[in-house]
């Protein structure tokens, strides 16, 4: 594609419509929209626009398609894939003043929601009405809703509720000439041709420009038990994740760090996991490595309290559980959480990973969570592998770091890819592929499947100015 040319014309007519101050040329005051929360994703950008609503949202695409300029489409900038930042130097359209709540629907359990609302508002806001969000995720401060659902996020609760794609009733974008479309009354049952929002749901901004998201919303849960479960082996953890998802109703979260991962963060936060083989003062300067152990944080949530039913479950994994804490009032919640929030804070401040996001089907995990340390070091004999995710869903997240934090060899990144689709797992789980995987795609999806990809993006992106560079090869 030939690429239009900012020209003076251009910055005139988007002043117009944005005003002068959402129109951002300064290197300095476009640095932060140009690289990610990695830090491995790093470009740069002539130009930075903050539209206030739909409406400017579109002459705004209007004005760039007529002058043929790329777009990269950022919310909160919190995407992992490296597809939200400029790499090859186009336009940035930042989303995140659109950022209303419109007043929840309780009769229908459903609101309308700003592409640039924040999941942590969208979660206050609804809570007022005694509902609650089906996707949470830690980034929940800076995450939109717009990018949540760009890039069908998923994170703690898909068990329970689904990912981000199950969450939309409705949805209005701006299509890469300006046309908006807005699909919003939110009928549950609503049969009347292609749903767009499932189409927009996971597109990472290569078809549309989400502008506003009609939302699902659950029935709060307010009463919570938590538990910490100290495993020998992964396959013990995923033996006893499977009988918790049979047996649990009220199961909500299902998470897993695996030992490497766990030492490491254990290290981060100055606290030793109350169970397991990392006790003692082990995380004064423990051995970040993959020694086999496995730890699961499971959590129940209903109206009444849950302990008994998580507990009794429990109780029936003796053969398995080497040991337990159980957590019933929020302090000792969040402090077993703790364990689990905090471990891609801990390997951001040890060094620049590849993250590897990857689902493996259950009767393949614990062979991959054994061997994809080997896989890694076959590639990279230096490279440290940190595994942890959402055992759940099978969704391990394999981070992996280079000496002294430095990046491992990309060799890596296909390498575990590569097994993954060996053991007929999907290559990103939840993160996307933006333009980190970009080059794996092929290792789950047909020719005939990335044809159909093509077409859908001729079809409604047939000068390729949105997000040029991600997700399709
Ligand atoms: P951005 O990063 O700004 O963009 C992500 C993609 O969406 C890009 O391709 C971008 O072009 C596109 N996009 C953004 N806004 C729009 C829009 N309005 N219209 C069209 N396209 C758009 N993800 C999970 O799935 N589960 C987790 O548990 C999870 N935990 C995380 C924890 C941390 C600490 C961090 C830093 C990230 C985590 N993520 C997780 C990844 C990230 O938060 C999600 O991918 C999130 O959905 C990105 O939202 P965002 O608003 O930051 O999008
Ligand atoms: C999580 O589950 C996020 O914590 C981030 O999806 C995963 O850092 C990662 O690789
Ligand atoms: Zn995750």
């Amino acid at each position: 594609m030939s690429t239009g040319v900012i020209d003076a014309g251009l910055i005139d007519e988007l002043t117009g419509i944005v005003g002068a101050v959402h129109v951002l040329r300064a290197p300095e005051m476009t640095a932060g929209y140009s690289i990610d929360w990695t830090r491995r994703f790093a470009g740069a950008t002539p130009l930075v626009i903050r539209p206030g609503d739909t409406a400017e949202t579109a002459a705004v695409m209007s004005a760039l398609a007529a002058a043929r300029v790329p777009v990269v489409p950022q919310g909160g900038n919190t995407g992992l894939v490296g597809g939200s930042v400029p790499l090859a130097g186009e336009a940035v359209l930042s989303m995140r003043r659109l950022n209303i709540c419109e007043p929840v629907d309780e009769l229908a359990s459903q609101v309308t929601l700003g592409a640039g609302v924040t999941l942590a508002d969208a979660q206050a806001h609804a809570a007022a009405s005694g509902l609650s969000v089906g996707v949470d995720l830690a980034a929940r401060d800076s995450a939109t809703i717009g990018g949540m659902v760009a890039t069908n996020a998923g994170g703690i609760n898909v068990l329970r509720y689904g990912a981000m794609r199950a969450q939309v009733v409705g949805i209005e974008a701006v299509l890469a000439d300006g046309t908006v479309v807005s699909h919003l009354a939110g009928l549950e049952k609503d049969n009347t041709g292609y749903d767009l929002g499932s189409l927009l749901a996971g597109s990472e901004g290569t078809l549309g420009i989400i502008t506003r998201v009609r939302l699902r919303l659950h029935p709060t849960q307010p009463e919570r038990a938590t538990a910490l479960l100290a495993f020998e082996t992964a396959a013990d953890a995923v033996s006893a994740a499977a009988a918790l998802r049979r047996g649990v109703a009220s199961l909500h979260a299902l998470e897993a760090v695996f030992e490497g991962a766990m030492a490491l963060v254990s290290r981060h936060l100055g606290v030793a996991p109350p169970v397991g083989r990392l006790g003692g003062d082990s995380h004064r300067n423990p051995p970040i490595e993959d020694g086999g152990g496995a730890w699961l944080i499971a959590e129940a949530a209903a109206r009444t309290d849950p302990s008994d039913e998580l507990g009794a479950a429990v109780e029936e994994l003796a053969d398995l559980v080497v040991d337990a804490a159980v957590a019933l009032d929020p302090a000792a919640r969040q402090r077993l959480w703790a364990f689990r929030d905090n471990v891609t804070e801990a390997i951001s401040a040890a060094g620049i990973p590849h993250k590897l996001d990857v689902t493996l089907p259950a009767a393949r995990l614990a062979e991959f969570v054994d061997g994809v340390p080997d896989v890694v070091r076959a590639t990279d004999p230096d490279a440290q592998p940190l595994l942890f995710g959402h055992l759940g869903d099978g969704n391990v997240h394999v981070n992996v770091l280079g000496p002294g934090g430095a990046e491992p060899a990309d060799e890596v990144d296909d390498a575990v890819l590569r097994y993954v689709a060996e053991l007929g797992g999907s290559i990103s789980a939840e993160h996307g592929i933006g333009t980190a995987k970009l080059s794996q795609l092929h290792l789950n999806r047909s020719e005939a499947e990335l044809a159909a990809f093509s077409a859908i993006k001729r079809a409604l992106d047939p000068v390729g100015l949105l997000n040029p560079n991600v997700l399709l090869p």
